[in-house]
């Protein structure tokens, strides 16, 4: 596989919608009536502030203390992510057409292929892949990558929901293969496996790789996605670092559930460190063999299973949402401590630093660069949301 990212290829200024108005002569008289309304407004209030401290003094009434707080107040009713079996019927169509929504809308960035909404995630997934993996901010990275999408479904497509995340676990420990999993089926759910291809070997030759090096036996499938919401649909980023478009592929292989447990999930939670923590999540080629992270996109397949184009399946944000959950969990089971616990490196390859809490995430123009303090806690005033 090449290591490689490419250069960024900006078609259109970075620029979010909300900067790029015009301004009309009609804007204009527009602003200068707002003004004198504000102005108005301003003068009546300030003369009624006097009327009424006048008020206060002469009767003595004593000013209630100021409890304002815009730091710890600014997340009264935080969303809810849930598993997807938890949603309502209604609730799991709302959400794939959200996705559906900005797969049709123009991208913002221009990045790198990009022409969707859609694709513009995908394609700073792309660029990023090498910097955000296998590094100490893997996690808090992917929690920001989540929380922008999250709010390009709720302000550009008018969903009122949450990411659903997917607890692979649960099917796995019923016994349930990957194709009949509810979040897979072909109504309610994100559809099912490509068609079979004879002798799939992976978008990179991976699942030969995985063969060869004694892990798992290929699984099927392989090939286009044939049922569900996005049969049919084509992407316009990957695979790889490539720009082609190409149809979504899935490749279950249910030989990897071994990875998939809810035995093997209690085993990463049991970590006691930070640093422990995110490596027995994130696997190979850190652990010697798949873990949670990489099992799980392996274990779909086909575009999933591409670690640089795989937020083109929009699993991607529901196998993420999950990993999500577990980090906010065993944060939760000891707070105070785990809530400032940050480690690991900053690159993959030498020389690297120690990733810290003032380590800042690049979503190359999505949002604002942030700083990784402020994804450690998700009741925070800028996530706001919490797992049910
Ligand atoms: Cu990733």
């Amino acid at each position: 596989m090449e290591a490689q990212v490419f250069p960024l290829k900006t078609t259109k200024p970075v620029v979010p919608r909300w900067q790029r108005q015009q301004r009309t002569p009609l804007d204009i008289s527009a602003c200068v009536l707002l003004l004198s309304t504000v102005i108005l407004v301003l003068l009546s209030s300030a003369l009624a502030l006097v009327v009424v401290l006048a008020f206060s003094a002469v009767h003595n009434i004593a000013t209630a203390p100021s409890t304002a707080s815009t730091t710890t107040s600014g997340c009264t009713t935080p969303f809810v992510r849930k598993e997807w079996r938890a949603l309502t019927g209604n609730e799991q169509l709302g959400y794939i057409a959200a996705v559906q929504c900005l797969q049709g809308l123009p991208t913002i960035t221009g990045l790198h292929g990009a022409k969707t909404r859609f694709d513009d995630f995908q394609a700073v997934h792309v660029v990023q892949a090498e910097a955000v993996h296998l590094v100490g901010h893997f996690l808090p990275w992917h929690r920001y990558f989540l929380h922008t999408f999250e709010n390009a479904l709720r302000g550009e497509c008018g969903y009122e929901g949450s990411i659903p995340y997917w607890d692979w676990s649960r099917d796995i420990d019923n016994g349930v293969p990957l194709s009949r999993s509810p979040i897979f089926h072909p109504l309610s759910g994100f559809g099912g496996n490509g068609a079979d291809v004879p002798n799939y070997a992976g978008q990179f030759g991976n699942l030969s790789l995985m063969a060869s090096a004694g892990w798992v036996p290929p699984g099927g499938g392989g090939g286009c996605v044939t049922d569900g919401p996005f049969a049919g649909y084509m992407l316009n980023v990957g695979p790889g670092t490539n720009i082609t478009r190409h149809c979504l592929q899935r490749a279950f292989n249910d030989n990897l559930k071994g990875f998939l447990t809810g035995a093997r999930v209690v085993d990463v939670m049991a970590q006691t460190t930070f640093e422990a923590f995110r490596t027995e999540l994130e696997g190979a080629p850190v652990t010697s063999t798949m873990r949670l992270h990489d099992a799980g996109h392996n274990t779909v397949g086909g575009e999933m299973a591409d670690r640089y184009s795989s937020p083109g399946d929009p699993i991607f944000y529901s196998h993420h949402g999950f990993l999500d959950k577990l980090w906010a969990d065993w944060i939760d089971l000891d707070f105070s401590p785990r809530v400032v616990d940050m480690s690991g490196r900053s690159t993959v390859d030498p020389p690297y630093q120690n990733v810290t809490l003032s380590y800042e995430l690049d979503l190359l123009g999505l949002a604002p660069v942030m700083e990784i303090r402020e994804m450690m806690d998700t009741r925070s005033e800028l996530l706001c949301y919490i797992y049910e």
